[in-house]
């Protein structure tokens, strides 16, 4: 058997600083997306997501609390693990940077890159933005004297730290950002992150004195480590950088790192910077995503806007917001998030063209031919006009996702869908079965609609997985959904003649709008 191609996709880990948001959930279900149709494109897929724990401002939050900060975490750790499995993330592990496994992993990295000559001890005197956990120098703060990427204030900082040469690799990271047109995406970020290094680097201040929320620094535990370098090295802990030098081999470089756009800078730089010092390769891609604006505003918490996914998700179900983040935003920009807009996506394309799709088809089949699917012979004009456009739409599916053209994706689809529907129109099953010398006609029609069902149904599996079942289970195909593989739809006949279909049953109500 050939050996499956390695796939490594990871999200960024979050701080468990609040609950996590409609704005996580989209970059959460993005990766999904894409490692879902990865596995189904036949890669052996490792998907990471995870919690990113330490620091100053985890630390304020929980002595706002009165708890310790373990306690803290646990807490809201648990609540992420909650949302992503209500949402159907299908990530293969879930990385605590304060799990032992990691810890040992920071230290070794540390240990390794000191013991390289690339960190020093010195004085750092700076400035400190709390909530980005990031350092700045005065000339790179906003026009307010603030933070240039969230725009709150920022504190002096003078103590002993540790420092990382990250000046000495700077030249070498902007000549593979050059000669790697691939490596940030989209290019609007990709020239930000040249100017940025063009403007020089500094070394990077690697380690805090002023608090102990952290990892403590091998041999010297009164600092503890900066949580940006603990935090980017969660990706090498669960593919076995310390304990599986194998299964490192087969996952390393990490395919795709898929981040919000205000973060490319340290998985861009910084990161590269790090895994140079320790002499590993770099990551293939780093991309970053835009952020979900509410109702045309930025989500936070004074403004009050602030959506819950886990509310959303128990009055819409996973797969509508899966189907409503996926299809509405364009991968890079912004999109906004409305309710109304959401509503609507539902009735038009979920309930409506979708389910009706089914609804019919597994009603007609069941009226017309006591629920069994005939063997189809010959073909009409229409019928291979729809298995042309099955097929281009399979096509399209698979190069554009491998593109990571999600929207664009599903769009192609729902054209399948429609024009399925119109199908439908053209052929006019109800007519064929009052005329007996139509049978063999109605048989290829309703063969073809169940085929077309099937399709789509793996068409939408990395959007919609529940949706995609239930509608393998109403078409009543035996084969379980988990083998069902990109090659299984690449040729039109797939469907078994002489099949009895499932139960049918609603996929999305309409949701009435008071
Ligand atoms: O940055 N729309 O964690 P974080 C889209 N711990 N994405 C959004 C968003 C929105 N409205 N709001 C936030 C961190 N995000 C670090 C990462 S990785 C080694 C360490 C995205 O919890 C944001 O862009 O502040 C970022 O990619 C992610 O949520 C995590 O944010």
């Amino acid at each position: 058997m050939s050996e499956k191609k390695p796939f490594y996709i990871t999200t960024p880990i979050y701080y468990p600083s609040a609950k996590l948001h409609i704005g996580h959930a989209y970059c959460t279900t993005l990766a999904d997306a894409i490692a879902r149709f990865k596995r189904l494109a036949g890669y052996d897929v490792f998907f990471l997501t995870g919690s990113d724990e330490h620091g100053l401002k985890i630390e304020q939050k929980a002595e706002a609390a009165g708890i310790k900060p373990i306690e803290y975490t646990d807490k809201i750790v648990a609540s992420f693990q909650n949302l992503w499995q209500k949402l159907n993330i299908s990530n293969d592990d879930f990385i605590r940077t304060t799990q032992e496994r990691h810890i040992k992993v920071v230290q070794e990295v540390f240990r390794r890159i000191n013991a390289k000559g690339d960190i020093y001890k010195g004085e750092y005197k700076g400035l400190y933005c709390t909530p980005c956990e990031s350092y700045w120098t005065e000339h790179q703060l906003d026009e307010n004297g603030c933070c240039p990427d969230c725009h709150r204030p920022v504190q002096e900082v003078a103590e002993e730290a540790y420092f990382f040469k990250m000046s000495k690799y700077a030249d070498r990271v902007l000549e593979y950002i050059e000669s790697h047109p691939d490596f940030i995406q989209p290019v609007s970020r990709r020239n930000e992150m040249i100017n940025f290094i063009k403007q020089g680097l500094e070394d990077l201040c690697i380690s805090r004195t002023s608090f102990d929320w952290g990892i403590p620094v091998p041999g010297d535990p009164k600092h503890v480590i900066y949580v940006w370098f603990d935090a980017l090295t969660n990706y090498l802990t669960p593919i076995g950088f310390l304990d599986d030098p194998e299964k490192f081999q087969k996952y390393w470089p990490a395919d795709l790192h898929l981040v919000g756009k205000e973060i490319v800078r340290f998985h861009s730089i910084i990161w590269p910077c790090i895994l140079m010092a320790l002499d590993l390769p770099l990551p293939k891609k780093v991309y970053g995503h835009g952020w979900l604006i509410v109702d045309g505003d930025k989500m936070s918490k004074s403004k009050g806007n602030v959506v819950d996914p886990i509310g959303l998700i128990d009055e819409f179900s996973a797969d509508a917001i899966r189907y409503f983040l996926l299809r509405e935003i364009n991968l890079g920009q912004d999109g906004n998030f409305s309710r109304d807009a959401l509503i609507s996506r539902i009735n038009s394309d979920l309930a409506n063209d979708l389910g009706n799709l089914l609804h019919r088809t597994l009603n007609m089949t069941k009226k017309f031919q006591d629920g069994v699917a005939l063997a189809p012979a010959g073909e009409s004009e229409v019928d291979k006009s729809l298995k042309a456009d099955a097929m281009e739409t399979v096509k399209f599916f698979h190069d554009n996702m491998e593109q990571m053209q999600l929207s664009d994706t599903i769009k192609k689809v729902w054209a399948f869908i429609s024009r399925t529907n119109k199908y439908v129109d053209e052929t006019q099953p109800w007519a064929l079965a009052k005329d007996p010398a139509k049978k063999q006609e109605l048989a290829n029609t309703m063969y073809n609609l169940l085929e077309s069902l099937r399709i789509i149904s793996v068409l939408i599996s990395p959007f919609m997985p529940t949706t995609a079942r239930r509608i393998w289970a109403q078409l009543g195909m035996e084969p379980s959904f988990e083998d069902v593989q990109l090659a299984d739809i690449e040729q039109w006949g797939g469907y078994p003649a002489g099949q009895h279909i499932g139960k049918a049953e609603q996929l999305f109500p309409r949701i009435e709008v008071k």
